[in-house]
């Protein structure tokens, strides 16, 4: 074959776009400079807020990537609602820009060769760290909120320790490129960028080993048509997304929202995590035969649906937030959790172990500190919204907490073991 034959092939390798340059680069840069620490930092909150203390966070057991953990506030109620929302609604906004950052410096991944000193060696494993670490969050991150667990392992253990290679791949790469991205951003005004046409785009000077192309092409697009493309794309997923958080309104536009299917009828009518029937819940295990059991104290505290009516009730209006990053907030109503601690006769706990009568699943139980058992408003539900629980939001009785991680909203709970301090 002559060389004449394939000049498309030799375009692609060779990386022409005369956009290319330090000065985009910086731009995306320092956009995923500020955006990726909120998301990083919101995701090992999340962590910290399932209550590793209490062995309840995944993994488990993570060794020497241990966090320091505290007891996750229960004020302001929407707290999680907030930093979950945060993680799963900015992790997704910023996927197009980390593609676009990586479209710009896409021919320095492909350097040859890799590395030339010691030096640059760390730099390209922290690279490798950084982009498969990236792309591996997104990925199983996205798989988590659109159900497909199609990899044959835990998404919670695969995300945390992914994150970690992640987070290392970051710091070491922020370290080293923090000053080439100060030079990049001063190397263009911004507001030139965005008064040139395309017509008027030139390429960046070339450096051996920069990033701008030795040879250009002629330019397809203006620098600024770059940004909006790429800002495009960032709020199009924003809005395709944030209504599931947001709520109102913005809810019909969160066409991406996964909860959007399984809702209940009238006042029951919001996003159902796992429906009665998925969780195997039949009417005889909460009809007239269900119990709350309540452990902890001298003796067992046995309730029924009647007796828990006639103690006093207490209304509050919480969200329920998702490790998804979807929320809903509603009007509960039902006993405040302290009133049974004290019932139970353990007036002042240190932890209660909650079980729903679901018998299979990883989120038919939960622990729940302190000051999650003592805050005024923290219910065991037995109402929404003035109507009793449909059988998908928990009835006969579900927890409901403020700020705390919807998974531990527990449904259908059929015991709660007060823990006193030893
Ligand atoms: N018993 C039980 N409780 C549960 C779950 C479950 O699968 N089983 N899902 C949890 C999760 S992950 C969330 S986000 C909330 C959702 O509550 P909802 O379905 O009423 O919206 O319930 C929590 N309580
Ligand atoms: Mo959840």
């Amino acid at each position: 074959m002559q060389p004449g034959d394939r000049p498309r092939v030799q375009r692609v390798i060779r990386w022409r776009s005369p956009l290319r340059g330090l000065w985009l680069t910086s731009v995306f840069g320092s956009v995923l400079l500020i955006g990726l620490p909120v998301v990083i930092l919101t995701g090992l909150l999340s962590y910290i807020a399932y209550g590793p203390q209490f062995g309840q966070a995944i993994p488990g057991d993570v060794g020497w990537l241990k966090l320091p953990t505290f007891d996750w506030p229960t004020d302001p109620s929407w707290l999680y609602r907030l930093t979950q929302g945060l993680h799963v609604g900015l992790g997704l906004v910023l996927v197009p820009v980390v593609l676009a950052k990586l479209w710009s410096v896409i021919p320095r991944l492909f350097a040859w060769p890799p590395a030339r000193s010691i030096a640059q060696l760390v730099e390209r494993i922290s690279l490798l760290m950084l982009v498969g670490g990236a792309l591996f969050e997104i990925v199983t991150g996205v798989l988590n909120i659109q159900y497909d667990y199609i990899f044959g392992f835990s998404f919670y253990t695969a995300h945390y320790f992914g994150a970690w290679v992640f987070i290392a791949g970051f710091a070491v790469h922020v370290a080293i490129k923090l000053p080439r991205l100060r030079e990049g951003l001063r190397s263009r005004s911004m507001r030139a960028v965005l008064r040139t046409s395309r017509e008027d785009t030139v390429a960046d000077p070339y450096e051996p080993d920069g990033l701008a192309p030795a040879d250009p092409d002629p330019p397809t697009m203006s620098r600024r048509g770059a940004l909006a493309l790429v800002g495009g794309g960032a709020a199009l997923v924003a809005v395709l997304t944030a209504g599931q958080s947001i709520g109102g309104w913005t809810r019909h536009a969160a066409l991406l929202l996964p909860r959007g299917r399984t809702r209940g009828d009238g006042p029951n009518d919001f996003q159902v995590n796992r429906t009665a029937a998925a969780a195997r819940i039949t009417p005889e295990m909460t009809g007239e035969r269900w119990r709350l059991t309540m452990t902890g104290g001298v003796s067992p505290v046995v309730l029924d649906r009647a007796a828990l009516t006639a103690m006093p009730q207490h209304t509050a209006r919480l969200p329920i937030a998702c490790v998804e990053g979807w929320s809903t907030t509603e009007t509960w109503t039902g006993v405040p959790l302290r009133d049974l601690a004290r019932l139970a006769g353990v007036p002042s706990p240190v932890s209660a172990f909650v079980r729903s009568v679901e018998r299979r699943g990883a989120f038919n139980r939960a622990t729940l500190q302190r000051n999650q058992l003592l805050h005024p408003d923290a219910l065991l539900a037995l109402r929404v919204n003035g109507v009793d629980l449909s059988p998908d939001h928990g009835f006969p009785a579900r927890v409901i907490v403020p700020a705390l991680p919807g998974v531990h909203n527990t449904k259908w709970v059929g015991s709660i073991d007060f823990r006193a301090g030893d």
